[in-house]
This record gives C-alpha cells, structure tokens and sequence, in this order.
C-alpha cells in the first residue's frame, strides 16, 4: 500500500451480504466515475453534477446485467473526499455480486476492510474519533449508545480532546519562547509557581473525565456480565429467563453447563453482554475442569457480577468462597429459587425465581443501581467513548502527574517540557493527529467491508 493508496480505484459491497430490496456498491478514487461510466448505460456520469441520482444499466460486454441508480459525488464533495459513485442495484446475492465483477473487470480493486473511511481520514474528511463514531453507531444498541456516538460524529470527542492539546500547546509554546527568547519582554516568565496551577488544573480536568469514561465506556459498548455460582443454583435458567429462549440447557445434574454460552438482552438503556458459567467446584471430570477454568475467566475479564446463589439450600463453601472472590467487582447477589422455603439470608441480595420468571423488575433496578448508568446524563459530554481514547487518556495524564513531579522537585524546565510534550502526543494519537501509521491501519481494519 504506502503512497499509491490514493491514486488506486476502489470498490465493495456496502451493505449486508444476504437478499434485500437493494444493494449498494460504493466505488471511489480518482477515475471512480470515469470507470464505471464504461460500464454504465445511461446519462454520462462523467457529465453530471456532484451528488446526483442517475437512472441506466450496468453492462457487461453489451449485455445488461443490472438496472441500477448511480449516486455521484465529485471530489472534495464526498464521504472520502475521492471521486465516488455508489450503485444502488437490486438486492439479490447473485445479482450485486455480478455488478461487483464487472467494476473488478473494469479497473477498481476489491477495497480492504475500512479503506473507504481511511481514505476519509488520510483525506482530512474524518478525525480518528469520528471515524470511530460511525462504528459504534452502527454498533450501538441503546439510546445511550447512539447519542454518544453522534455527539461524536459531530465532534464532540474530538472538541474534548483539543481543549486540551491547545492548553498543554501554548504551554510549550510559552517555554520555547522563554528558552529562545529570554530577553523577550512581553513572555511571561515560565517559573515552577507559574506552571503547577495550570498543570494542576489540567490533571484535575482529566481525572474527571476518567472517572465518567468508566461509566460511557460500559454504557456505549455494553456491560460484560457474568453470571456465576456454584453448580445447580439456576444460573442458566436465569439466562435464559433474560433472554426470553431456552438457549442454555437446563437440567437438575449439577455441572450441566459445560461451554460459555452468551447473549444480549437490553434494560431500559443499559446493554448488557451476558455470560452464562459452569458451576464452580472441585471437579475431577476433565471436560468440566476446562468449563470451570473458563468460568474463572470470565468472572475476571466482566465488568458485572450476577453471583447466583440457590436460597432454598444452606450456604456451603463453594458459595462463601465465591462471595470472598468476588467481593471487589461490581456484583448483584441474587438469592434464586425464592419460590422454596428461604434458608439464607445476605445484606444487599436480590430474591428471584428464575423457575417462576419472578425479580426481573427488582434485578433491573439493582443493575442501573450497581452500574450507575444513568449519571452519564450529568456529565456533560465531559467523557470518552472506548477504552482506546481512554487508555491514552490515561497515558497522557501520567505523563502530567510525572511533570507535575518534575515540577515540584524544581527540575530544569526543558525536563519538565519533555512531560507534557509526551502528554500532548498522546491526547493527539487520540484524534489521529499523532498516530503511527500501523496504528491506524490497524484501527481501521476494524471496521465493516464497504466502510
Ligand atoms: N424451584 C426452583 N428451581 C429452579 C429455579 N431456577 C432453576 N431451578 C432448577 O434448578 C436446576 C438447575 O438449574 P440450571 O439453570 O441448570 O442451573 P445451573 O446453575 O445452570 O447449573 P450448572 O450448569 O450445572 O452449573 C434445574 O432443575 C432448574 O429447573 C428456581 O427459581 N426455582
Ligand atoms: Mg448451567
């Protein structure tokens, strides 16, 4: 790839494979237009203006292989500011692949996944954040979700993040000139007491949109939750409770569930990635062991707990054990089987039935409760949308606290500027202002074909 990524003529189904009304195959690059008029009976799409509908057929040697509508955009005017047109065919599986050959017949490449919205980036046309809200908008699940991933597109994280890139520049930009110019009068003087209200106040700033971005991270990706116990409680019952199908198999031998078995359901506005878990034992049945390790996992990579415990039977010290291992992770314990006589009691359980369908109600609201979802509408917009941003967030603020360090201990100024130099690239590899090539190609390898 390298340098000739632009001057190449790409196309790709972008919408869904399978049978629908429509497909839509997008073509872009410099002789997009010119390519698919040679194959495209009808006006002179090289003679249209921009963002023009056109009614013609696709041919093929002469032979008509679809009737489409050719949607021009002339560069800069398009998503990836390259010459574009999207062919609108009919939404046959055969028929849309067929239109596909001809364009690969006629010049254009197979695009790679997310080289359309790349070429929008390397363009100026998308910032890395927005480029990242056109995935989660097609990813979201929730109302939460989509508003954040639109407040993106329209630049909000990206707004969020320069605040700050401008703030930490024009303090390097006061010490560079102290270092150049030191005679300058009109420069302030950039001591230690000048720098740490200012380097306090970004700190400060930044640790508050770390703390919200835990809470919009889960809420715009969903909430990895687990639900695990001991053997025979009711665990996949309870899934399948949520899920409203009988997904996970149920049987009264403990041990039953062997394999991770998931889905996702949606409370209020709250996504939740569910995890149903072999019951937790000792167990010398190999094929269970590897369950239960499994398990173990994912009780350690979720961001809830639903720790199910069965109410009509003593607690035994599987269940006790399980308490003390979870007892630092966000976690609701629900007390099942309530339709049995109760015999344990725990400080802040929930009662369910998963037999009888009873405590959906009550488990929904400890969720919200537990995962205090709804505070991100008190925030302001002041967070991120993916661990990514918040992960080099995260570096750019040590990078701040180390200046800050630096600060206190009266190191030389350039030292200091070293610190918040690196702080500022980090916020910049956040919109793709300073990001490695490899990174950006690998980001946008994420991204749907035709996107
Ligand atoms: N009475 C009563 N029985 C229940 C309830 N929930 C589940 N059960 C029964 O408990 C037994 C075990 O249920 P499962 O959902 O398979 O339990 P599990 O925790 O997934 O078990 P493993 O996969 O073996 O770890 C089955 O016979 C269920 O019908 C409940 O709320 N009340
Ligand atoms: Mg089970």
């Amino acid at each position: 790839m390298g340098d000739d990524i632009m001057v190449d003529n790409i196309c790709a189904i972008a919408t869904p494979y399978g049978v629908g009304a429509i497909s839509v195959i997008r073509a872009s690059g410099p002789l997009a237009i010119e390519l698919v008029n040679k194959v495209f009976k009808g006006k002179d799409l090289t003679k249209v203006k921009s963002h023009t509908i056109n009614y013609g057929h696709i041919v093929d040697n002469g032979n008509i292989v679809d009737e489409v509508l050719a949607n021009v955009y002339i560069a800069p005017k398009s998503f990836d500011g390259e010459n574009m047109v999207e062919i609108n065919c009919h939404g046959g599986i055969y028929v849309t692949n067929k239109v596909l050959k001809v364009l690969l017949k006629n010049g254009f490449r197979l695009a790679e996944r997310g080289e359309f919205s790349k070429r929008a980036f390397l363009n100026g046309k998308l910032d890395l954040t927005e480029a990242e809200a056109i995935m989660d908008i097609i990813s979201s699940n929730n109302d939460i979700a989509l508003d954040s991933s639109l407040k993106s597109l329209r630049k909000n994280t990206y707004n969020l993040v320069s605040s700050f890139r401008e703030k930490i520049l024009d303090i390097m930009a006061k010490i560079e000139v102290n270092i150049d110019y030191p005679e300058y009068e009109d420069s302030v003087d950039v001591t230690h007491d000048y720098l740490k209200p200012i380097v306090e106040e970004l700190i400060k700033d930044m640790e508050k949109i770390l703390e919200n971005s835990k809470i919009s991270t889960l809420a715009i990706s969903g909430i990895k939750t687990a639900i695990v116990g001991k053997p025979n409680v009711g665990k996949s019952s309870l899934l399948n409770m949520l899920l409203d199908e009988d997904k996970a198999i149920v049987s009264n031998i403990p041990g039953t569930t062997r394999d991770l078995v998931e889905g996702s359901i949606n409370i209020g506005n709250v996504t939740l990635k569910l995890i149903d878990t072999a019951g937790i034992r000792e167990s010398d049945d190999f094929v269970e062991s590897i369950g239960i390790k499994r398990s173990i996992d994912a009780l350690n990579k979720c961001d809830l707990v639903l720790l199910v415990i069965d109410s009509s039977n003593e607690l035994e010290d599987e269940d006790k054990q399980l308490l003390e291992l979870t007892k630092n992770k966000n976690r609701i314990i629900i007390l099942n089987k309530s339709d049995l006589e109760s015999k344990v009691k725990i400080d802040d359980s929930i009662s369910m039935s998963a037999l009888n369908n009873e405590g959906i109600e009550i488990l929904s609201k400890k969720i919200i409760e537990v995962t205090e979802i709804n505070s991100i509408y008190d925030m302001n917009d002041y967070y991120l949308n993916n661990t990514r941003q918040v992960e080099l967030m995260r570096k750019a603020y040590c990078a701040l606290l180390d200046s800050m360090t630096a600060i206190n201990n009266l190191s030389d100024i350039s030292l200091i500027e070293i610190d918040i130099k690196s702080a500022f690239d980090y916020l910049g590899e956040i919109t793709g202002e300073a990001s490695p090539d490899e990174l950006i190609t690998a980001l946008f390898t994420k991204f749907c074909l035709g996107k």
